[in-house]
């Protein structure tokens, strides 16, 4: 949980600065997070951080494009040295809010204004939300926290205004997979998976938008988004077939191997933890070079560090029972026999 005096340390940081530059983890909490706050400032750019698992020195690019006279990098639990460095260079002071476990130097992080919601671990969008209070951002709060698993304080609040969209008396996995705001929270994290053009279009739009029906909505501001998320969607519902398919009902854990179109091993992984939330689930897209794995399960985080442990540019990490991994295709197999033999033994 994050301390009023902290919450109150990151709007003074905000308020000082002209034009900030928000760098957000590619995921709907973290767009969240970053509209949240650009909003309620009134001021500011925003670019997805698509390096991993580190924020890399390539943004500092974006740094000079926009001329930023500050940085707030959101949701992200790793910023590499160079990047650091060349903000300090720069006189570019840097705001890292987060709720990971931290993965970046002691060395690094006295460089920079760090804040962090663990243990209670509440999303990135919570903390921004709680920065500024304003109700007329409640419903991107809704979004951004659903897509992290969370149900907000004001979840009860939110559903008494819009029945329709929300139910507050289910747990937030249900609510992901079975509410008007979970839809949409696979619908922006879709979005995310389109070209840069149409992500910067898509983020313009939600700076103006009011409401969730602003996105529901079929205009021609959303006619894009919409037909993109068409598109992905049957082709998550058909990979969501095929791991179902392929189950073996005794078997502790499910093991589904993809390629093609689109990596969305989170959003698969999510689809069958919900439909099987005994099992182990391990979605793995296939690269020529390296394979991006989501993993989800009671043991998910244990399993997943002592998994990619040994294997050379192997990296993995994030919840307890929800992380991601990176395998050079070289290790995937090693990769793979670890994360059974693990998932037979006992903790
Ligand atoms: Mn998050």
């Amino acid at each position: 949980m994050i301390s009023q005096e902290q919450l109150q340390e990151i709007r003074d940081n905000l308020e000082m600065s002209q034009n900030p530059l928000f760098l957000f983890d590619n995921d709907v909490d973290g767009l969240c997070a970053f509209l949240i706050l650009q909003r309620a400032l009134g001021r500011g750019k925003g670019v997805a951080i698509k390096s991993f698992p580190d924020l890399k020195e390539q943004y500092l690019g974006k740094v000079d494009e926009f001329n930023s006279d500050s940085v707030f990098v959101l949701d992200k639990s790793d910023i590499s040295p160079e990047f650091v460095d060349g903000c300090v260079e720069r006189n570019v002071p840097i705001t890292m809010v987060d709720h990971h476990p931290c993965e970046t130097s002691k060395e690094v992080l006295e460089k920079i204004s760090y804040y962090n919601s663990l243990p209670s671990a509440e999303p990135t969008t919570y903390i921004a939300q709680s920065v500024f209070k304003k109700k007329e951002d409640r419903w991107l709060a809704m979004i951004g926290c659903t897509g992290d698993v969370f149900t907000p304080d004001f979840a009860q609040d939110f559903e008494q205004e819009n029945p329709e969209l929300f139910n507050s008396s289910i747990s937030a996995f249900e609510a992901l997979h079975t509410t008007e705001i979970g839809k949409v929270v696979r619908m922006l994290n879709f979005g995310l998976m389109d070209t840069i053009t149409n992500v910067v279009k898509l983020t313009k739009y939600l700076f103006t938008a009011k409401s969730v029906y602003d996105l529901l909505e079929e205009n021609e501001y959303t006619k894009q988004f919409h037909k993109r998320y068409s598109e992905l969607f049957e082709f998550y519902k058909k990979q969501v077939g095929k791991a179902v398919d392929g189950i073996d009902t005794d078997s502790p854990i499910i093991f589904f191997t993809y390629s093609g179109q689109m990596s969305m091993s989170s959003e698969i992984a999510n689809r069958l933890y919900f439909l099987y939330p005994e099992k182990l689930t391990v979605v793995c897209y296939k690269r020529p070079d390296k394979v991006n794995v989501s993993i989800r399960g009671k043991r998910a985080l244990e399993i997943t560090k002592k998994s990619v442990d040994g294997i050379e540019d192997a990296t993995g990490g994030g919840h307890v029972e929800a992380t991601g991994a990176r395998i050079p295709i070289d290790g995937f197999e090693e990769f793979k026999a670890n994360v059974l033999s693990l998932v037979n033994s006992p903790q």
